[in-house]
């Protein structure tokens, strides 16, 4: 077990994570559509992206094969749900993560941004994500291992949108590859039902997620993050009575350069669900073998850049299939002012653009752990 080169010294600096800055990020949606004068109001009401849901467009699906040479995508797709099926043959897995470019801010910028981020170097790694942070808005993506393929479905309004293989990134000298996807027309399709919820939030200053402690991969999750940075959700294989305390004892003493007393980890792979800005939602589909998973995120802090996971972004659960009726009939269905707030949310933060940022860490954590 070689430890990580990271410095944790800074974890104990509790972040100062606005509460107000998030709760005015959450509700501005609703407060938006409050101060609107009657007549806007209730034209606003009507619109068929925020209140007119109809009930025969189904997201499109757009299969993507990844793989060491890459991948391709549809140069364009129509505005609304969007599922990219993921799948790889190789051990190595892959994370696909798309992006937009916030105002004024070039590609080539912003790839100096996601290369940063990803540096060894925990300030060099800081420094990136802050600034991707400022540039991008992340819109989700998947981390797919050869025996699980991921589907991850993402709300895209109109406009242009980048993705990326994160592997390329944590591949030193390797050329990265942005794929173009022109996302056009109005937001058509309806909101996807879920049956179980994980979110990503803050809970005094740290990174946390709030996710039931089992979860039934028969049917789809809805990730939410209601915090103020970047987040991610991927599920790495933990041995069998394995508690959050272990992991996060594994996750003190690699950051402090120690030698783990222990190893939680089952597996070094991992796949879930890409980075999402504040206020963004993914649904996600995959059906890993059953069993107990620590379900985490590497983002880097933007100070420290310490994974958030190492800050105790984790958690412990058990996966599994259970067979039935799952969806929206057993009330998991995402509810009217859920479509309202996933449609102005995807404009919210393509406006206010608080953060940006991506899986960071996490390839690198595995590599060495
Ligand atoms: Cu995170």
């Amino acid at each position: 077990m070689t430890p990580l080169h990271l410095s944790i010294s800074g974890r104990d600096q509790a972040r100062l994570r606005a509460a107000a800055a998030i709760a005015a990020l959450t509700a501005l949606p609703v407060l938006s559509l409050a101060a609107l004068p009657g007549a806007a109001h209730a034209a606003a009401l009507r619109s068929p992206a925020l209140y007119a849901p109809r009930h025969d467009r189904q997201p499109q699906t757009v299969n993507v094969a990844m793989s060491n040479s890459g991948f391709t995508l549809p140069a364009q797709v129509n505005a609304g749900f969007v599922t990219f099926a993921t799948t790889t043959a190789d051990p190595t897995g892959h994370a696909l993560q798309g992006f937009r470019l916030n105002a004024g801010v070039t590609q080539a910028k912003a790839l100096q941004d996601l290369k940063q981020a990803t540096s060894t170097t925990p300030s060099v790694s800081a420094a990136g994500i802050t600034a991707a942070t400022k540039d991008i808005t992340a819109v989700g993506g998947a981390t797919v291992d050869p025996a699980t393929p991921v589907q991850v479905t993402i709300p895209l309004t109109a406009g242009t949108y980048y993705f990326l293989d994160f592997n390329q990134l944590f591949t030193p000298g390797h050329q990265v590859t942005l794929q173009t996807m022109q996302v056009t027309g109005a937001f058509d399709s309806d909101t996807p039902a879920h049956d179980q919820e994980i979110v990503q939030t803050t809970v005094n200053g740290r990174p946390r997620f709030t996710a039931p402690s089992t979860l039934n991969t028969a049917g789809t999750f809805l990730i939410s993050n209601q915090a103020d940075e970047i987040h991610e959700a991927v599920f790495q294989r933990v041995n069998p009575g394995v508690t959050d305390t272990a992991v996060q004892t594994f996750f003190n003493a690699v950051g402090q350069n120690q030698k783990p007393t222990g190893n939680p980890f089952a597996e070094q792979g991992m796949r879930g669900a890409g980075g999402i800005s504040p206020g963004r939602t993914e649904l996600l589909h995959f059906s890993p073998p059953a069993g107990s998973y620590s379900l985490e995120c590497f983002v880097p802090d933007d100070k420290t850049g310490v994974p958030h996971a190492f800050l105790g972004m984790h958690q412990v659960v058990a996966l599994s299939a259970v067979n039935g009726p799952v969806g929206a009939g057993r009330g998991g269905g995402v509810r009217a002012g859920d479509t309202r707030e996933l449609a102005l949310g995807a404009g919210l933060t393509a406006a206010a653009a608080l953060l940006g940022g991506l899986a960071l860490l996490r390839r690198r954590a595995a590599a060495k752990a």
